[in-house]
């Protein structure tokens, strides 16, 4: 699983109150925690209002790769923001993210496939978030389809089928798990990446649901999640669930990470 930590998010109201102050040892201290956890890019996410966003974005940048030597997540749902900033990484990390929207793959695709930063893809075009799998399915060949066009390789590329939200959207996850199925299987060298949290909002117990999710989701073929690797819970379930379904060979990842302390039982 290719692990994108979500802890630097400005909507989070501890990481708002961070950027407003300024608070370097903060920011430091959520990228230093979800790099010991794992964590395979660092996400980072202003969300400030649009003026001061390249700014915010400039400034979390510079903390966060002081503290840690791992790749960036630059997301944001303004494309030209994101190419803007781009030249203060010190190395090429995740894209978060292009669509089909508003001509946002058009902006991004061109950037990526003329340097060495890779994207994660939505699959939400000028009609919105569908939550029907066909229609996810058939978005991410539109997005699969331009790549090609600016010579992408698929690899390169992680598709995002958008969770819905299980309150709103009965069959939000059957309709995840199909549309992650066919992506896969029409193309095989693309990741599978998606934000846990969206699925459980406006429900109790959300880490649990969330959890619950990651493991249904890596049984369809996800191979990366915006997640966050500071919890033992879903740490443990990650690890588990990749021995359960043959990822991981004779058990040698779980047993080291056992032996570590990363993973250990569910906290009563
Ligand atoms: N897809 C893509 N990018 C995304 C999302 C997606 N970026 C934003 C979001 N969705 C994923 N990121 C977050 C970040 C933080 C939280 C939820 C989603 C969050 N964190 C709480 C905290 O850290 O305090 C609670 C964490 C918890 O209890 O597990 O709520 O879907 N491409």
């Amino acid at each position: 699983m290719i692990i994108i930590g979500e802890k630097i998010n400005g909507s989070i109201p501890s990481v708002a109150e961070a950027i407003k102050n300024r608070d370097e040892a903060f920011i430091r201290d959520l990228a230093v925690r979800q790099a010991q956890y794992g964590a395979d890019y660092i996400d980072i996410c202003a969300g400030t209002s649009p003026s001061v966003e390249r700014d915010t974005l400039k400034w979390l940048m510079s903390v966060v790769q002081d503290a840690v030597d791992i790749p960036l997540s630059i997301d944001s749902a303004d494309p030209k923001a994101i190419v803007d900033v781009l030249p203060h990484a010190k190395r090429p990390g995740l894209i978060n993210s292009a669509s089909d929207e508003g001509g946002k793959c058009e902006i991004i695709f061109p950037v990526i496939a003329a340097g060495k930063w890779n994207c994660i893809a939505l699959t939400c075009d000028n009609n919105g978030i569908p939550t029907d799998p066909d229609v996810k399915y058939r978005v991410a060949q539109t997005l699969m389809e331009k790549a090609q066009k600016y010579g992408i390789a698929p690899e390169r590329i992680f598709i995002d089928p958008l969770v819905n939200s299980i309150a709103t959207v009965p069959h939000a996850v059957t309709s995840f798990l199909e549309a992650t199925r066919n992506i896969k299987a029409a193309f095989p060298d693309v990741r599978i990446t998606s934000g846990l949290s969206n699925i459980s909002f406006g429900m109790p117990i959300r880490k649990s649901i969330n959890l619950t999710f990651l493991v249904l989701a890596m049984s369809a073929g996800m191979d990366s999640a915006i997640m966050d690797p500071t919890s033992i819970d879903i740490r443990t379930a990650l690890y588990a669930a990749e021995m359960l379904l043959g990822l991981d060979e004779y058990c040698v990842e779980f047993l080291d990470a056992y032996r570590e302390g990363i993973i250990g039982p569910p906290k009563q």
